[in-house]
């Protein structure tokens, strides 16, 4: 009897991965994206016309910041403060003597639960409380630099052997690996500071909820956050909120001008902090793709269900009601982007990431923009997508790059180019 079950078992598991790899075929011809309506990011869900600025601020941001914080993303189900935080090291003599550095220790405590992330800033000498760019890191602070000073984070990390890094540890060997990736030398020229941390020290990334910032909020034994509640990118930009909060109280740098910013999944993680805590003055997403600027209901390349199986611990539960449902969605990504306005916004593509679906994230920033018009800012004017390594930067931005899905120097120079005038009036 028990051998039947199990071989039962082992057919419908074959038999659902069969239908699994059929479904998720990833489309990547542009004639075979589905004909589908646009949601009017100025049309209420009740289809009132939103005509000025009063009525998106007290009806429609609130019920689209609703329905991401519902469906989408999740709901931080309470509130936490930091019980403290640490100075642990700081150099006055970092990136070729043009820079301070600080490590700061962002620490929590409830109960028996305790978090400790840390903060690594660079902040160009010759600016008195400079503009920050602030992102998360994905192997550590210390892989964004060969600075020997920072500090090699404790916390969990994802195996990747070509860093040397092993038995989800991080040691001195991965040092300096994604230096490529941080233009830290010209973010402290262009007279900015940066910000980093490890996102793992925040919400470990892989598909469990009893580590990182979760177990603070469970009551009566459980163990996993509700349908609506938190998935993994709410808690990395919940702790982007946190850094701010942190840097309020620092009167070394500009807290009012915290330009945020991540590639990939923390992309994801950037727009949502951004749209949720306006607080942030400016949005970075870099190559954020599926869940982060690219259009859902596009389904060109990666798509809801395929996002939802690979990463489970993403998104809420919730979302997965529009696995290959993506029709239903009342919202998409582009009103993601316009809960952002009338704060600047960068949406940044790469040529050869289909994955993300440059396409999809190009037209979010122009389906965006009749928000950013009503608050008498200019977005993306025009439907066709603007030529490779030809970016248009107004208060939404948007560059297409040529090459892989990747952060470049290419991409930090225009990040800067456009903070320069969106934020710093240069
Ligand atoms: C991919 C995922 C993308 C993107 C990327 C990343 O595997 O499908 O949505 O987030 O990971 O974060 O590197």
């Amino acid at each position: 009897m028990k051998v039947l079950i199990l071989f039962g078992l082992l057919v419908s598991c074959y038999l659902s991965n069969a239908q699994f790899s059929i479904k998720f075929e990833p489309n990547y011809d542009e004639s075979k994206v589905p004909e589908f309506t646009v949601t009017d990011p100025l049309t209420t869900f009740k289809g009132r016309k939103v005509r000025n600025v009063r009525v998106w601020e007290k009806k429609r941001r609130p019920e689209l910041l609703n329905f991401f914080t519902e469906n989408v993303y999740g709901k931080v189900p309470g509130e936490l403060k930091i019980s403290e935080w640490k100075i642990v090291e700081k150099g006055e003599n970092a990136v070729n003597g043009k820079a301070i550095r600080k490590q700061v220790d962002i620490i929590f405590e409830k109960g028996n639960n305790y978090l400790r992330f840390n903060i690594l800033m660079y902040l160009p000498k010759n600016i008195e409380k400079p503009p920050i760019f602030l992102g998360y890191n994905f192997y550590g602070n210390h892989t964004i630099t060969d600075d020997v000073n920072v500090l090699i984070s404790d916390a969990w990390v994802m195996d990747n052997p070509s860093f040397g890094i092993i038995n989800n540890q991080l040691t001195e060997q991965s040092r300096g690996v994604r230096i490529n990736r941080w233009a830290v030398e010209k973010i402290i020229d262009a007279g900015y500071g940066l910000a980093t941390i490890y996102y793992g020290e925040v919400d470990p990334d892989k598909n469990d909820f009893y580590d990182g910032i979760h177990p603070f909020f469970y009551e009566n034994g459980r163990q996993q956050p509700a349908a609506n509640e938190w998935g993994s990118i709410t808690a990395w930009a919940w702790g982007l909120s946190r850094a701010l909060d942190y840097m309020e109280n620092d009167n070394e740098v500009d807290a009012t001008k915290v330009i945020v910013f991540g590639h990939s999944r923390l992309g994801k993680t950037s727009l949502w902090a951004g749209a949720r805590d306006e607080r942030f003055a400016a949005v970075i997403s870099n190559n954020s793709g599926c869940g982060g600027a690219a259009m859902s209901k596009r389904k060109f390349g990666e798509t809801v269900a395929r996002i939802n199986n690979s990463f489970p611990h993403w998104f809420c539960r919730n979302f997965r009601n529009y696995n290959l449902n993506e029709e239903a969605l009342p919202a998409d990504q582009h009103e993601l982007i316009a809960l952002i306005a009338p704060r600047p916004v960068y949406i940044a593509s790469a040529e050869e990431d289909q994955w993300a679906d440059p396409r999809g994230e190009f037209l979010s920033a122009f389906y965006a923009s009749p928000v950013y018009n009503l608050f008498g800012k200019q977005g993306i004017s025009y439907e066709k997508m603007p030529a490779v390594n030809q970016p248009v930067q107004n208060t939404v931005a948007y560059h297409i790059r040529s090459g892989i899905h990747d952060v470049t120097d290419y991409d930090w120079e225009q990040y800067i180019k456009w903070a320069d005038r969106q934020l710093v009036n240069k």
